[in-house]
């Protein structure tokens, strides 16, 4: 794979959205032009399981059930988009990838981290983002602005303890390996936010030149 795959994580309400339009905007006007995808989703089969997970359903979802269409939709995310546009040596910027599963069904829902390394071997190879950016942010502060932007889906419904495990373990993967992320605070005015994607940027065109 020739080009730079960059991913995007964090709790709801980090800022994720905004800033990677923001980030595109940046590589845009340097010349590079990123494909922007999201997960779940970003194909149309990928889209249509992204609406069975996120609405909210009268029956229960099972734990395992949510895993495993997260990983559903992941194959045809790589299959369709991700695979071909980094062998075309384009950066792709994803919205959420598999920390996200670490995150939600792991530290969220208590999944056992083994088996979600073991479907992340199986659906991705050995591929896995060259670049992570974790927005961070405090749990009520990103439910409020998650709760003042649109109607709760079926993640956000769940309880405190859920939200405090995701950032948590959101936490402790990007201290486990530096190399790959950059945390930035997502908490403050969207002008420092964007200041602190600076050094972000700047590695991103300097490995798109190379
Ligand atoms: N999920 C999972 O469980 N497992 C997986 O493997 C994957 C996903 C891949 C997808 O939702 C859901 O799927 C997600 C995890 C789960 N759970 N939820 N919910 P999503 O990614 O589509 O939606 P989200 O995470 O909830 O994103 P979000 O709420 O849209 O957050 P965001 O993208 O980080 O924030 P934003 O849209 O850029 O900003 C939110 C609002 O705050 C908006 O009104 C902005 O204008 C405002 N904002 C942003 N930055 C600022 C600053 N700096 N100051 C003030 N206001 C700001």
């Amino acid at each position: 794979m020739s080009g730079l795959f960059v991913t995007f994580e964090g709790p709801e309400g980090a800022g994720k959205s905004t800033n990677l339009q923001y980030l595109a905007e940046r590589l845009r006007a340097a010349g590079c032009d990123p494909l922007l995808t999201r997960e779940p989703g970003g194909t149309p089969i990928a889209e249509q399981i992204r609406g069975l997970l996120l609405a909210n359903h009268d029956e229960a979802m099972s734990d395992d059930a949510e895993l495993l269409l997260m990983f559903a939709a992941r194959a045809q995310h790589l299959d369709q988009v991700i695979r071909p546009a980094l062998a075309e040596g384009r950066v792709v910027i994803s919205d959420r990838f598999t920390d996200a599963t670490y995150a939600y069904q792991g530290g969220g829902r208590g999944i056992d981290t083994q088996r979600i390394a073991a479907l992340e071997n199986w659906v991705q190879g050995a591929l896995r983002p060259d670049l992570t950016l974790l927005f961070d942010i405090s749990v009520e502060q990103g439910l409020a602005r998650a709760r003042a932007r649109s109607a709760l889906d079926r993640f956000e419904q769940q309880d405190r303890a859920f939200f405090d495990a995701v950032r948590s373990t959101y936490l402790a993967r990007a201290a486990a390996a530096p190399a790959r992320y950059r945390v930035i605070d997502g908490g403050g005015p969207l002008e420092s936010v964007q200041a602190a994607l600076e050094p972000a940027i700047a590695l991103i065109l300097e490995r798109w030149h190379a």
